[in-house]
């Protein structure tokens, strides 16, 4: 291997403008994940799993969280049902996690990861459960990764600026927490809040104008839909700090703004929440934001996406492709796509 370094990964500190070249063998990810020995590792073999080809883990893509925190990813089972359908390919891992946006490292989407290889090693990670529940508590990282059976599902990705990728995301369905928590039957709405971490988010610090921490929201029902992840890993193993270690949602029928990373609050609600995006640009980001070919961004059309794994031009789809599943959710919903429909509730 040519780029062997002997600081941790973690102790990085080069300049911003030195592109950071962190090592992590096979043999240190596979001890860090708690698998054991290289070889021995059991996954299911349903069909092309990614999981069985875990390989070197990218230099760029360290996990976040401390090996005593990671999860059991040798428990990881492929779904077949959430493939991706039509020809479309899985974007290569160094594409995907090095084309990034989460403004709390930078908002230049090539420099994400440079940044977040930075970011400490997490050994402590609570999310606070708060609002319309039976019961408000604060729930650890490793409680959370072990509320459901993590499974593997291959996503089609889009984001808002229109560029678009396919990858394999770990995790578990929203509704599996959900149904634990138990909310009241007043929440309406289910609120995201990212990480506040202006010592080690250099973007909290130089964009100050943002109100940081980033923060989303979804229906309840859309909470509850099959496809929202709680998203813990991508690519087969534990999520790197540009994607949103250690849990982030993912709703791929949404734009991409809608899948807020690094949570540590959610929170139950009957009042139409705010969210990052609406409250700088209401005329620009709904609420629901759903993938829609036919409706402009004001400043761009939609009708056309780039894949960045190929970086080719294909037509959008409506819903991102997933209208079967989520087209009945917007049903007498004139507008749920940006720029409108903020509060809009179904007739
Ligand atoms: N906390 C937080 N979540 C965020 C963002 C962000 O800046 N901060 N950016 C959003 C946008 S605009 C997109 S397109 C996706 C990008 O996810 P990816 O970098 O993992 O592909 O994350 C979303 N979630
Ligand atoms: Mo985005």
């Amino acid at each position: 291997m040519a780029h062997i370094h002997k600081r941790k990964p973690w102790e990085l500190n080069s300049s911003e403008e030195t592109p950071s070249e962190v090592y992590w063998n096979r043999r240190e990810l596979v001890k860090a994940l708690g698998l054991g020995v290289v070889g021995s590792i059991a996954v299911p073999s349903l069909g092309a799993c990614v999981l069985e080809d875990l390989g070197d883990l990218p230099p760029y893509n360290r996990p976040v969280l401390a090996p005593k925190l990671h999860q059991p990813f040798e428990k990881i089972e492929k779904k077949k049902s959430y493939e991706l359908g039509d020809d479309r390919k899985l974007t290569p891992e160094e594409k995907a996690s090095k084309y990034n946006n989460m403004y709390e490292f930078t908002t230049q989407k090539n420099r994400v990861w440079k940044l977040a290889q930075r970011y400490p090693l997490v050994s402590k990670w609570d999310v606070k459960i708060t609002g319309l529940v039976e019961k408000p508590r604060t729930i650890g990282i490793e409680s959370l990764l072990s509320m459901a059976p993590l499974e593997e599902r291959l996503y089609r990705f889009r984001c808002v600026e229109r560029w678009a990728m396919q990858v394999p995301r770990v995790g578990f369905p929203l509704k599996e927490l959900i149904k634990q928590l138990k909310p009241l039957s007043s929440a309406k709405y289910v609120r995201f809040i990212s990480l506040k971490d202006t010592e080690n988010f250099p973007g909290q610090r130089k964009e100050p104008y943002y109100p940081w921490p980033y923060f989303e929201a979804l229906r309840m029902d859309e909470a509850m839909h099959d496809l929202t992840l709680v998203a813990t890993g991508i690519f087969g193993h534990a999520m790197p700090m540009q994607h949103g270690a250690p849990i982030r949602i993912i709703t791929p029928w949404k734009y991409g703004y809608k899948s807020p990373k690094s949570i540590v609050q959610i929170d139950f609600t009957d009042k139409p929440p705010k969210t990052f995006w609406n409250q700088l640009a209401p005329k620009e980001y709904g609420m629901y934001s759903n993938v829609d070919p036919r409706k402009p961004h004001p400043r761009w059309s939609q009708a056309y996406e780039t894949d960045i794994g190929t970086d080719t031009r294909r037509p959008t789809l409506l819903y991102n492709g997933y209208g079967e599943q989520v087209a009945s959710l917007y049903n007498g919903l004139e507008d749920a796509t940006p720029a409108s429909g903020w509060n809009t509730e179904p007739k």
